[in-house]
């Protein structure tokens, strides 16, 4: 546990006050991190969507420093908002950022800015080219569904291309793709990268290469030169406010990415680096330590007036570490090993054994924020629940109808955090193992139901099954990271949780 401020949100990166989403542009510039978000300089609430790029910087991607905006909507190109975007190096090593402005007739355009001043490790201005935008809206695209280019890459030919969000006309949602020798002048390839078919409009397009089965190095891009290799296509989906990535392979003579697995032409049958409520998803290659990292924006769970009165909306989840599964079928995560410097003093439970309704506390745990790693060693899967098929297709409504304190075969087991002495408030983390078709499916859930007793905070039970072979490993490592917090005015609570399974890789 470690100590912090009464305002500060410790393990989530957020800006002093005000209101945050995306994550825009992260990248590692000479010895430093930099992470831009869209930013309301002036109130908590995304509001009349003048969007500012905020930026801090960090040389541990754990304690910040706030800096001036980088960018501002103070152009004709962007004047009614500068909304996500995306950083690339040049190959001079400059950074460049591609973003979208709404411009003053209320359009979605795609612009570039520079830094002012690239020798400056904090890069603290930008510069807007007045021939912005660089790429406009296209006839066929509803003018305001039009926005969030990639981080661009080099293309077999040599030319970079970039990943950009477009809504056509007819209704259908894609991700379009266009390429340029220069940066500035950009022409749209007949071929979407991605159609996204039922699951209507996307954003935040993100496409990553990454490296071999269990290898946990990142990948920058790089020209494929023939060889084949595996990216990652991540949509972020506004009907469901998540994000979905699959695998496939990306050509890029052709511009093509096909996905490994079908998903019946409807993003959101792939995976998900989450649940709960976190959106916008956007990864970087972290040259210094040669792996990728993946940033998330948490929306709030407060309703509108409370987090105004508050001062402040929105957190951005712990940075992760992202790589490819040694089965290649999935990626695994982990928050970055930098978090583990907040561990301060530590307080345990060992050999504790826990029986049907048991309970053990773990005493002592000082400050506002717990790093807890438990083990839970499972003697028996005799009596395992059946799950039926519907069942297995919808595990959030399963961690809804079987709650932490639903008697069950093995399990429910988890750990309560944040519990009141009376027990009346708490979240669970809890696991349940079933039985299906012969093999054995470990149930994880967060359940927030009962995490406050209020009744205006969104607080659903959410979870999804885990990929472990339960009955060779008997047993599942979890890591959550939970911190809490007072408001300025020490009036209101906020908790902000994250759990993590150990791969039995
Ligand atoms: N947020 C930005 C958009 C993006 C959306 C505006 C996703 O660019 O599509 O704040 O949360």
């Amino acid at each position: 546990a470690a100590g912090q401020d009464d305002y500060r949100t410790s393990y989530h990166f957020r800006p002093t006050k005000n209101w945050q989403n995306d994550p825009n542009g992260p990248m590692y510039y000479k010895g430093v991190y930099h992470l831009f978000y869209q930013y309301n300089p002036y109130v908590a609430t995304w509001g009349n969507g003048n969007l500012s790029w905020g930026h801090s910087v960090s040389v541990d991607l754990i304690n910040w420093s706030a800096l001036e905006n980088a960018l501002d909507p103070d152009s004709p190109f962007d004047a009614n908002g500068c909304w996500s975007g995306s950083a690339t190096f040049l190959p001079d090593g400059t950074p460049v950022f591609l973003y979208t402005g709404i411009d003053a007739s209320n359009n979605q355009v795609q612009n570039v800015a520079f830094p002012k001043n690239a020798s400056d490790p904090l890069l603290r201005e930008w510069v807007k080219p007045t021939y912005n935008p660089v790429i406009a809206l296209p006839d066929d695209v509803v003018h305001d569904q039009f926005r969030d280019p990639s981080t661009a890459w080099i293309g077999h030919d040599g030319l970079w291309l970039v990943a950009v969000s477009a809504g056509f006309k007819d209704g259908t949602g894609s991700t379009l793709v266009y390429r340029s020798k220069d940066f500035r002048s950009w022409e749209r390839n007949a071929e979407p990268l991605y159609k996204s078919g039922s699951a209507g409009m996307v954003e935040c397009p993100d496409l990553f290469p990454v490296a071999e089965p269990g290898s946990e190095n990142g990948l920058d891009y790089a020209p494929s030169n023939g060889k084949e290799s595996w990216h990652v296509l991540k949509q972020s989906v506004m009907v469901t406010l998540s994000d979905y990535y699959v695998l496939g392979r990306y050509d890029d003579a052709e511009d093509t990415f096909t996905p490994a697995e079908e998903s019946g032409n409807d993003c959101r049958n792939w995976h998900r680096f989450d649940y709960g409520h976190v959106y916008a998803s956007k990864s970087f290659y972290d040259a210094s330590k040669k792996r990728r990292v993946l940033w998330s924006w948490a929306n709030e769970s407060d309703p509108e007036p409370v987090y105004i009165a508050r001062g402040w909306a929105g957190v951005q989840t712990v940075p992760r570490k992202i790589w490819l599964a040694s089965d290649g079928k999935q990626l695994l995560q982990w928050p970055i090993e930098e978090i583990e410097s907040l561990r301060k003093t530590r307080v345990g439970l060992l050999g504790a054994e826990v029986n049907a309704g048991g309970m053990n506390e773990i005493i002592g745990v000082p400050g506002m924020q717990a790093d807890v790693e438990v083990v839970f060693e499972i003697p028996a899967l005799d009596g395992a629940e059946n799950l039926d098929t519907n069942q297995l297709l919808d595990p959030q409504r399963l961690c809804g109808e079987k709650g932490a304190s639903v008697p069950g075969g093995v399990g429910p087991f988890g750990l309560l955090v944040l519990a009141s002495s009376d027990l009346q408030e708490h979240t669970s983390i809890f696991f349940r193992v079933f039985r299906h078709d012969g093999k054995y499916k470990v149930l994880m859930c967060t359940d927030l139901r009962r995490s406050t007793k209020r009744a205006d905070v969104y607080k659903p039970p959410y979870g999804g099954f885990v990929d472990i072979d339960i009955e060779k490993e008997r047993r599942i490592s979890l890591r959550t990271l939970v911190s809490f917090f007072l408001s300025h005015s020490h009036t209101m609570q906020q908790i902000r949780m994250t759990s993590f399974v150990h791969a039995t890789d």
